[in-house]
């Protein structure tokens, strides 16, 4: 058996301490949002024993049906980050408007400096079908000087990120974060209940030979996005193509496979959804953050994902994500 290992928590401290002016509220914040992920992963792993699965009747912000798990991944992680003290607001793809927090602490160097956004289940049309999926979560720093956060405190760039991360709930739980020095992964290990460090420092693989879209809307895409696809299925050994398709359903852990094998992940705009499918805030900024620090890439089709300004909390953006040449590829294809 193994007998040196480093666990999440661990490593964030080891980060923190490169940082000799760091109070330790984001390695906190960080450990409640792991926290909270240990605790979804257990419900999403008995979810075919009790009754959690199905709709709640109810439709959320995005007009989409509700399911248990969704309500109750969304509630753990808001009472988790509630609870822990280090947040002046909290963003939840589930809630229709941000939820300002108090400052639970009189002293000034422990005050709420943080805002937290997250998809506290991703993928979640995939539940009821044991198919993976995730949370993904974004931290930034808050602009606002003290009480309760404000709607400029939860619109921020993409750059100003100051950690994301994801966690897939698979055939194993996997976190992957950065706090913008590089990427790294961790396996839960439900036995000890924590999560344990399997690949410090991940790069994505600079090209790859395998695309993931939801091919079903190819007639409602633009023209170039069409001959972006008949390219990458034409044969050409040298290049690669063929390219093998993989899909599963759950950005993330489609996302999560492109970063480990190489790979481009699009969910481009279409005659309906001029703005694609997937939100700026809880979906694309943390993943585009994430790719980047393994050194891919994340764009819209031609502006970088991180710099752009968001408007509204849920709004939609069109995304470009994984192996940097492939994501520049389709760009010129999509622009051409
Ligand atoms: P969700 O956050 O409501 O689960 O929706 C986002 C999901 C992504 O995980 C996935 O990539 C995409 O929707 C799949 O959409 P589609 O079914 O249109 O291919
Ligand atoms: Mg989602």
């Amino acid at each position: 058996m193994k007998t040196k290992f480093t666990t999440f928590y661990r490593h964030i401290i080891k980060e923190e301490r490169k940082h000799p002016e760091a109070t330790g509220q984001l390695s906190d914040l960080l450990a409640d949002i792991a926290l909270a992920c240990k605790i979804i992963s257990l419900e999403v792993n008995r979810a075919g024993l009790v009754d959690v699965l199905g709709f709640t009747g109810e439709k959320n912000v995005q007009g989409e049906m509700v399911k248990k798990l969704d309500v109750f991944a969304n509630e753990i992680l808001v009472n988790s980050l509630t609870a822990g003290g280090h947040v002046c607001a909290v963003c939840s793809e589930e809630e229709e408007h941000f939820i300002p927090l108090k400052d639970v602490y009189a002293n000034r160097l422990l005050q709420n400096r943080y805002v937290v956004h997250f998809d506290p289940l991703d993928g979640s049309s995939n539940i009821d079908a044991n198919i993976s999926i995730g949370t993904i979560f974004s931290i930034y720093k808050r602009f606002s000087e003290s009480g309760p956060g404000n709607e400029a405190d939860c619109l921020q760039q993409g750059i100003k990120q100051v950690a994301a991360g994801y966690v897939v709930y698979g055939s194993s739980t996997i976190l992957v974060y950065t706090a913008g020095r590089g990427v790294h992964g961790f396996t839960l290990d439900p036995s000890v209940g924590e999560f344990l460090l399997f690949h410090e420092d991940m790069k994505i693989p600079k090209k790859s030979s395998t695309y993931s879209i939801n091919e079903g809307n190819y007639c409602k895409w633009d023209k170039g996005m069409q001959k972006y696809i008949d390219f990458i299925k034409q044969p050409d050994k040298g290049s690669g193509r063929p390219y093998s398709s993989r899909y599963v359903g759950s950005l993330v852990a489609d996302f999560h496979r492109n970063l480990l094998y190489g790979g481009i992940f699009i969910y481009p705009s279409d005659e309906k959804n001029k703005n694609g499918k997937l939100r700026l805030m809880y979906e694309a900024n943390p993943l585009a953050f994430i790719v980047e620090q393994a050194g891919g890439r994340a764009t819209n089709g031609n502006q970088r994902i991180l710099e752009l300004q968001p408007e509204s909390l849920h709004q939609r953006v069109p995304l470009f994500i994984g192996s940097e040449d492939d994501v520049k590829l389709a760009e010129k294809f999509v622009n051409g």
